[in-house]
C-alpha cells in the first residue's frame, strides 16, 4: 500500500466556479484520489477556500458585509457544491485559518534567517479616487511582453507572464476605471527567488516523467527574459496574513499582509493541519503527510491545477519550500490543465459566461456532468463545452451504453430466474474470451488512470462498457433461453458479474451510478478486480439482487435547446 497526498488548487473564495474551473483542478484530482483510494492506497486529499487578495475585500464590499463574514458563508456554499460534485476530500480547508496564518509567518520567518528575504522601498500605484494603495489585479493595462490590452497587474492572462503593476503600460484601476494613480512610496519584502534559481531548475530538470504542458511553462520563466525574479510577497491591505516574522513582529510592516499567492500554496499543508484539528487527531498525524522527517519520505505528492497556476506551484511555491531550509515534501507530480470553452467562446467568471456549478446541479445530477466533463478534459489543448456534444456523451455512454445494460441484465434476470443470481450452467469460450478481453483492458485502463491521462483512461472505460455490450448481443441470453435455459443462467450470472466490475471501475468518474449498481447487486465489496476470472466469479450463486432505478435518463432535443437558450447569455 502506497501513501498517496494529493492536493487541488484551491478556488478563490469570491463567487462560485464554473465547469471550466472544475474540470481545471478540483475534479481530475478526485478522480484520482478515488482511483488510488479504489486500488487500496492510503490518500489524503486536501482542497480549500482562498480567501486573501483584493477580490475578497472588493466581492464582501460588493456584498455589504464584513470580510471575514462574507468568506465564511461563501467558504459554505463552495463546501456544499463540492459535496454536491461528490468531491472526496478529506478535508475543505480556508486559507484564513488560524493553522495558515501561523505556517505562513513561519514560512516567512525562516526564510528571513536563511538571508532570502530582502526589504525593497518602492513606488506603488495609489489610486487618489479610490483612497488606496491599488495592488495587483485590481490594476490593468497593456502587457509589455505581449501587447494584450486587458493584463493585470499580477498575471497577463493571454501570455501567462507574471507581471509587477508597473511594468503595465497605460495602467487604469478597475475598481473605479480611473487613471488618476500617483507612484508613492511604501516598504515590501521580496522573496529572492533569484538566488534559489539553479537549485529550482535542477529539482524541474529531474522531473522527466511530468507533463511537457507543467514543464514548458516552468522553463519558459527560468530562462525568459532575465530569468526567475524576485517576487513581492507582501501587500498594502487590511485583509490578509498580517506580516510577522514566526511570531514576531516584523519592524517596519506593521499594517501590511502577506500577498495571497505567497500564503496560498500553504494551505495545502496547513489545511492538512486543519485535517487533524477537525478530528482531534495529534501534529504527528498531519505531518507524516508533510515531513520528510517525519514520515513522508515515502509519500508520493500530486498536484493538480489549470495552466495559469502552473508557474506559481513550479517556481514561487518551491522556492518557498527550498528556502526554508526545512525538510518539507515537495510536489512529486504536477498535472495541469488547459482550458475548457463554453459554446464558442470563453468561460468567464467576470463576464457571468457560461455554466456554474450550481446552475450544472439545478438542472441535472453529479454524475452526468462529472462524466461529460472527465472524458472531454483539456489536457492535450483546450477542448469546448457544447449542449449537442453533451447531450450525444450522456445518451450514447450513460444512457445507452452503460445504463441499459444494467437494466436489461437485472430486468431479463428477474423475469426469468427471479431475484437471485442463477446458479445454472458454466461458463464457455464466449464467456473465457470476454474476461480475456476484459483483464487485459482493466491492465489498459490502470496504466491510465497511473499516469493521470484522464480523457484516455475515460475512453478505455466506455471501451469496457461496451465490451460487455457486445458480448450480451452476440450471446443473446434472450434467446438461447428458450433452448438451453441453463446456458442462459451462466450468461445472466456472467452480466450481473459484469454490473459489480462496473461499479467498482467506475467509481472514480460517476460515483452515485456505481454505488447504485452495487447497492442493486446488495452487494458492499469494492475490491479491485486484480484477478478477472476471479471478479466475474464474485457474486455466489443464489445471491439476492435487485432492479435498481434506472441509472441514467436521457437528455430530450427540448431540453437542450432548452438550456442552450437560458445559459446564453450572461449570469446576473
Ligand atoms: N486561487 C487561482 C485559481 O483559483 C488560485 C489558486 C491557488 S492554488 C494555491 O485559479
Ligand atoms: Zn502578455
Amino acid at each position: 500500500m502506497a501513501r498517496i497526498l494529493i492536493t487541488s488548487a484551491i478556488p478563490y473564495i469570491n463567487g462560485i466556479k464554473h465547469l471550466g474551473n472544475l474540470v481545471g483542478s478540483q475534479l481530475p484530482a478526485d478522480l484520482f484520489a478515488r482511483y488510488m483510494r479504489g486500488r487500496g492506497h492510503e490518500v489524503m486529499f486536501i482542497c480549500a477556500t482562498d480567501e486573501h487578495g483584493t477580490p475578497a475585500e472588493l466581492a464582501a464590499a460588493k456584498a455589504k458585509q464584513p470580510v471575514a463574514e462574507y468568506c465564511t458563508q461563501m467558504h459554505e456554499v463552495q463546501a456544499d457544491l463540492a459535496r454536491g460534485f461528490r468531491l472526496s476530500f478529506d478535508h475543505f480547508g480556508r486559507s484564513s485559518s488560524a493553522r495558515n496564518h501561523r505556517l505562513t509567518q513561519h514560512f516567512a520567518g525562516k526564510l528571513d534567517e536563511a538571508g532570502l528575504i530582502r526589504e525593497v522601498t518602492e513606488k506603488q500605484f495609489y489610486s487618489v479616487d479610490d483612497g488606496r494603495f491599488l495592488p495587483d489585479r485590481y490594476i490593468e493595462g497593456t502587457c509589455p511582453n505581449c501587447g494584450f490590452t486587458s493584463a493585470r497587474g499580477d498575471q497577463c492572462d493571454n501570455c501567462t507572464k507574471q507581471l509587477d503593476p508597473t511594468d503595465l503600460i497605460d495602467p487604469h484601476s478597475t475598481i473605479s476605471g480611473s487613471t488618476k494613480l500617483e507612484l508613492r512610496e511604501t516598504k515590501h519584502l521580496y522573496l529572492r527567488q533569484s538566488a534559489l534559481k539553479d537549485r529550482i531548475e535542477a529539482w524541474i530538470d529531474s522531473k522527466a516523467d511530468w507533463p511537457i504542458l507543467t514543464t514548458s511553462i516552468a522553463k519558459k520563466w527560468l530562462h525568459d527574459g532575465d530569468g526567475l525574479q524576485d517576487r513581492g510577497i507582501t501587500r498594502d491591505l487590511h485583509w490578509g496574513i498580517p506580516v510577522k516574522k514566526g511570531d514576531q513582529p516584523w519592524p517596519g510592516m506593521e499594517g501590511k499582509v502577506f500577498y495571497v499567492w505567497f500564503d496560498a500554496p500553504i494551505e495545502y499543508i496547513a489545511g492538512t493541519a486543519e485535517w487533524a484539528d477537525a478530528n482531534g487527531r495529534p501534529d504527528a498525524d498531519w505531518e507524516r503527510w508533510w515531513r520528510t522527517d517525519k514520515g513522508a519520505e515515502d509519500v508520493t505528492y500530486y498536484q493538480f491545477m489549470g495552466k495559469d497556476n502552473v508557474p506559481f506551484h513550479t517556481l514561487s511555491f518551491p522556492a518557498t519550500i527550498l528556502g526554508s531550509a526545512e525538510p518539507w515534501k515537495l510536489v512529486d507530480y504536477l498535472k495541469s490543465f488547459n482550458y475548457l470553452n463554453y459554446d464558442g467562446g470563453q468561460f468567464s467568471t467576470s463576464r457571468g459566461r457560461g455554466v456554474f456549478m450550481d446552475q450544472a446541479l439545478s438542472i441535472l445530477p453529479s454524475d452526468y456532468w462529472r462524466w461529460w466533463l472527465l472524458s472531454h478534459a483539456p489536457e492535450s489543448s483546450d477542448s469546448e463545452f457544447t449542449w449537442e456534444n453533451f447531450q450525444v456523451s450522456v445518451n450514447k455512454d450513460l444512457a445507452d451504453v452503460l445504463g441499459n445494460l444494467v437494466s436489461r441484465v437485472t430486468k431479463f434476470a428477474r423475469s426469468k430466474f427471479g431475484e437471485t443470481v442463477p446458479a445454472g450452467g458454466s461458463y464457455g469460450p464466449m464467456e473465457e474470451a470476454l474476461i480475456a478481453d476484459l483483464g487485459a483492458r482493466v491492465r489498459d485502463y490502470e496504466r491510465l488512470m497511473d499516469a493521470i491521462e484522464v480523457r484516455k483512461a475515460a475512453a478505455e472505460l466506455r471501451a469496457i462498457w461496451v465490451a460487455g455490450n457486445e458480448y450480451l448481443q452476440a450471446s443473446a441470453p434472450w434467446t438461447v433461453v428458450k433452448t438451453d435455459p441453463e446456458q442462459a443462467q451462466a450468461q445472466i450470472r456472467l452480466g450481473l458479474n459484469l454490473i459489480r466490475l462496473y461499479a467498482v471501475l467506475s467509481r472514480p468518474f460517476i460515483p452515485d451510478a456505481a454505488e447504485a449498481m452495487m447497492a442493486a447487486l446488495g452487494c458492499d465489496d469494492w475490491s479491485w478486480p486484480s484477478d478477472m476470472p476471479a471478479a466475474m466469479r464474485h457474486l455466489a450463486p443464489g445471491a439476492g439482487f435487485s432492479v435498481p432505478e434506472n441509472l441514467f435518463r436521457k437528455i430530450t432535443d427540448e431540453e437542450r435547446s432548452d438550456w442552450q437558450a437560458r445559459f446564453a447569455g450572461i449570469r446576473s
